[in-house]
């Protein structure tokens, strides 16, 4: 697989994480300067999974980060002076202070839900995303990212059933890295791979070694293409460990010390940098350059950074409230007529259709009632034709009807089975 990157994307999955390694050391100084005024998450380790899934998205899709993604906004091109000043509680951050960690999105021009910090409801809000952007005709993809602890809240659950079930196009990457604060996987779920959570839902899952940037970034391009093209939504569970504690205030002494070795000869960095000097697409020329590009970065951005005020005192009681307007920007970018997609026209031939979407095997087939109100289906019949064909009834009731006999003979038909 690692063959089929371009030299190029080979040397852009190397920066980024390197980028986004630089720029958590450069926040671990400033957290020791007592600079920083939230708290700290650490993807020590992880960094293959951040900068290898989101490198994967085009730049119209959306994806919305949890703690440990700072790569993932790297990537989609969020400047680190930013990423700075949020941790920092600066006025030019992107909530001007109001916020001591990654709370921050850009729906405007980047892309970027914010993060929300109850774990797994991102879920259910990306799925959403990535259904609004079918019903605009953008053909995006949404993604976000869920750890092995948040994997297992209700949420989690409900909004990846929500996503199936509408064949939304969403990508969820599923970091397990072992811990969730200090419970180990294995004494919170009983399974060997998280994958397998996806079977409940009749999606698909792959997994990924999460140190393997290039196979990360292999294994979630194909997830992405698959979710555009309409197959619904995918899993992936990438495989890695947690390399500190779970913020800055915890030594992580419960980590035993074999697994800590273990993974710690792993580090994605460092395997990625042996296979491109291997397969020489670096030198050590390149190998400097890159570093003094990263450094002459950040010392601007931390510069700039540093060099930000603290937010005036009365901005405190701005913005707690939507003011409408002045609050949110953003506006839906149709592709068509508004008209042409929202009811009583809703049954218009979308731009993009989703092959089998409101017809899987036990729904009433492609007559499925999938629209809103009192709108026909979009199956090019006629409401006179659906009539005449089944003694005046319309197609979405008769449809829904012959679904509804079909479960009840399965479920008598079972029965019987289980009698014999
Ligand atoms: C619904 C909910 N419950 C509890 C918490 C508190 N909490 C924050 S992070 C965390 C551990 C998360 O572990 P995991 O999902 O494995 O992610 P990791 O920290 O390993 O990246 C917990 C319990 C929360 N934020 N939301
Ligand atoms: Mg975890």
């Amino acid at each position: 697989m690692k063959k089929d990157l371009t030299r190029q994307q080979h040397l852009d999955l190397y920066y980024y994480m390197r980028l986004n390694r630089a720029v958590e050391d450069t926040m671990v100084k400033l957290f020791r300067q007592n600079k920083i005024v939230g708290g700290l998450y650490s993807s020590l380790g992880q960094e293959a999974i951040s900068v290898g899934t989101s490198y994967a998205l085009q730049k119209k899709d959306w994806l919305a980060p949890m703690i440990r993604n700072i790569g993932a906004l790297l990537v989609k091109g969020v400047k680190p002076r930013d990423i700075f000043m949020q941790h920092m509680a600066k006025y030019d951050s992107p909530t001007k202070g109001k916020d001591g960690t990654s709370h921050f999105g850009d729906l405007d021009d980047l892309h970027i839900v914010s993060p929300i910090s109850m774990l797994g409801d991102l879920i259910p809000v990306m799925a959403g995303v990535a259904i609004a952007g079918r019903y605009l005709g953008q053909k995006i993809v949404a993604m976000t990212w869920i750890g092995d602890g948040g994997s297992s809240t209700g949420v989690f659950h409900e909004g990846l059933n929500f996503a199936a079930v509408q064949k939304a196009p969403f990508v969820l990457i599923l970091e397990n890295n072992l811990w969730a604060y200090s419970t180990p996987v294995r004494k919170q779920v009983p399974l060997e791979n998280l994958a397998d959570r996806a079977k409940a839902y009749g999606i698909d899952s792959y997994i990924v070694d999460g140190n393997d940037v290039a196979a990360v970034y292999s294994t979630t391009k194909e997830a992405v293409e698959r979710a555009r093209a309409g197959e619904g939504p995918i899993l992936i569970e990438a495989k890695t460990f947690r390399r500190l504690g779970h913020a800055q205030h915890d030594p992580a002494e419960y980590v035993p010390k074999e697994m800590r070795a273990y993974w710690e000869a792993r580090d994605p960095i460092a395997l990625h940098e042996k296979f491109l000097l291997s397969e020489k697409l670096l030198d050590a020329k390149s190998k400097k350059d890159i570093e003094d590009k990263i450094n002459t970065l950040l010392a601007t951005e931390r510069d700039f950074a540093e060099n930000s005020p603290m937010p005036p005192a009365e901005l405190a009681e701005t913005g707690v409230y939507c003011t409408g307007e002045e609050c949110h920007k953003i506006r839906a970018k149709w592709e068509r007529p508004i008209s042409e997609v929202t009811p009583p026209k809703s049954s218009v031939q979308a731009v993009w259709t989703v092959p089998g979407f409101g017809s899987g095997k036990s729904s009433g087939g492609v007559n499925a009632p999938i629209h809103f109100g009192d709108t026909q289906p979009s199956t090019g019949i006629s409401a006179s034709e659906a009539k005449s064909s089944n003694g005046g009834k319309p197609a979405a009731k008769v449809a829904a009807k012959t679904a509804a006999k079909k479960t009840v003979k399965t479920a008598a038909s079972a029965s019987r089975k289980a009698r014999r």
